[in-house]
């Protein structure tokens, strides 16, 4: 068979797109058919999603898509952030808007579970890092709540489009792994869990798998999208990360992967989780990705900091900052980029500056001084990410890769390269829109497995190579700086 195109919905925090796909033997090929942003709305109840806004950004998309194969998809797939969902009443019918992830509803909530269900229990149980807007502290905040009284159906950001998309409902599995409600040994419903903290897994559709047939388009949208029908949906890993993960080029396991783009996810592809004591101390994950692989690694808050500086100094052209950024020196203050208090919107530039004084650091002043402090926080913690994931699971590694708008961010990926004293291989930016599609090509039979596409991706897919530079002394007394050593 020939080249095949697919749909990719690819959907982030600050933006979504649909890319197409044109894959065949030695071919891999994405195009942007569109791109639209993806803007929280703050109502007087708190953060939520416009997500009537991204399903008629996803309708856009998928007709552009469409136009650029002559009406002919192979198939659609979608991904987006993760833990956050869409309830639904008793017709079907959406309750509200999703509330954001970054909504300040679950403040003081994870003490409260964890007066049922202790955090050592949880960790053992669920392997997940404690992050305050897991899905189950998210159910738990919600508690009492008139939506969640009426709910009949909780589906996941991905899930409801594709619902929308198609009138079936499923539970994608990567993505219902950041829930805190699945067992990572066994890839199903952590029941124990659920039961204790009261969480009706009723709620739930039935658990559906990456390269699973996810139903069709609505014979209604083929006309309006100008598609010539069927035109399945594919279950991908429907979690951007797990997407994101698949289309990292490794050549072999001993790699380490930092997802960049709002957030950088730093860790390792495993075959089963960690759920040591230690690993639960460093605050590390254990995701699901395809193929039964777990995801190890930690949460950074990633170019967040840099992409909320920006918005409060009214967008400066970016390119420029990041110059003027390469020429202050390195390494005088930093922040610790995995703290959590950086995670709500609003005033970063003075957080950041606080954060360097209350640590009696040279405050960053000037906009280039505070996008080093940035860049270097960031270098430094996935530093810290790589070294203590490969000790938490005995797993060295030769070399990181980093996929996902961060590549772009060449400073960025020199710097961490620079950090973890690790040759640092970047690209491809659009990862997870790359997984999205090779999952897609991999269920109609035009992959092989994952070792195969990875080398498609090697083969196809442009990569800069940073070799490590400098003094790595420099990073460990920053390191130590930072822990108060
Ligand atoms: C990245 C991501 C992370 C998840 C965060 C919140 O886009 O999916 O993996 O921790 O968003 O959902």
């Amino acid at each position: 068979t020939g080249p095949r195109a697919y749909a990719a919905v690819d959907l982030g925090a600050s933006s979504g797109r649909v890319m197409t796909g044109r894959v065949g033997r030695d071919l891999l090929e994405l195009t942007e058919a569109h791109r639209f942003p993806n803007r929280p709305v703050r109502l007087p109840e708190g953060l939520r999603w416009d997500v009537l806004g991204l399903y008629a950004g996803v309708l856009d998309g998928l007709r552009a898509a469409g136009a650029l194969c002559g009406g002919r998809l192979g198939s659609v797939g979608i991904d987006s952030w993760a833990v956050d969902y869409g309830l639904l009443d008793a017709d079907g019918a959406l309750l509200g808007n999703p509330v954001h992830y970054r909504d300040a509803r679950t403040e003081g909530v994870a003490e409260k579970v964890w007066a049922s269900v202790p955090a050592d229990e949880l960790y053992a149980a669920t392997g997940l890092q404690y992050a305050p807007f897991n899905t189950l502290y998210q159910l738990a905040a919600a508690r009492g709540t008139a939506q969640l009284a009426a709910a009949e159906r909780l589906l996941l950001i991905p899930d409801l489009l594709a619902y929308w998309l198609t009138g079936e409902q499923g539970t994608e599995l990567t993505n219902a792994s950041t829930t805190q409600l699945i067992d990572p040994r066994t890839g199903d419903w952590a029941r124990g869990v659920a039961d204790r903290l009261g969480v009706d897994l009723g709620l739930f559709a039935p658990l559906r798998r990456p390269g699973d047939p996810a139903g069709a388009l609505r014979a209604e949208l083929l006309a309006e999208l100008g598609l010539t029908g069927p035109v399945p949906l594919t279950t991908v890993g429907s979690h951007d990360t797990a997407s994101a993960v698949a289309a990292v080029p490794a050549a072999d396991e001993r790699f380490a992967y930092i997802c960049t783009g709002t957030w950088s996810l730093a860790g390792l592809e495993l075959d089963a989780p960690v759920l040591t004591e230690a690993s639960r101390a460093a605050n590390f994950t254990n995701e699901l990705g395809l193929d039964g692989t777990v995801r190890h690694l930690r949460n950074i808050m990633g170019l967040w900091l840099l992409q909320e500086c920006c918005r409060a100094w009214g967008d400066p052209d970016l390119g420029e900052l990041l110059r003027e950024a390469a020429g202050v020196p390195a390494l005088r203050s930093v922040v610790d980029a995995g703290d959590a208090a950086f995670l709500a919107p609003g005033r970063m530039p003075e957080r950041i500056a606080a954060a360097c004084r209350d640590a009696g650091q040279p405050v960053p002043e000037s906009r280039a001084e505070i996008t080093r402090c940035i860049l270097d926080s960031l270098a430094l913690a996935h530093r810290r990410a790589v070294a203590e994931a490969q000790a938490l699971a005995d797993h060295p590694v030769d070399v990181v890769h980093i996929v996902g708008g961060g590549t772009r961010n060449a400073l960025l990926c020199q710097l961490t390269a620079d950090a973890c004293g690790l040759p640092v291989v970047a690209g491809p930016a659009e990862a997870a829109a790359l997984g999205n599609v090779l999952v897609q090509a991999r269920a109609q039979g035009l992959v092989g497995d994952r070792a195969e596409m990875r080398r498609l991706l090697a083969r196809t897919q442009p990569l800069e190579r940073y070799e490590p530079r400098g003094d790595r002394a420099a990073w460990r007394a920053a390191e130590d700086r930072l822990a108060g050593r």
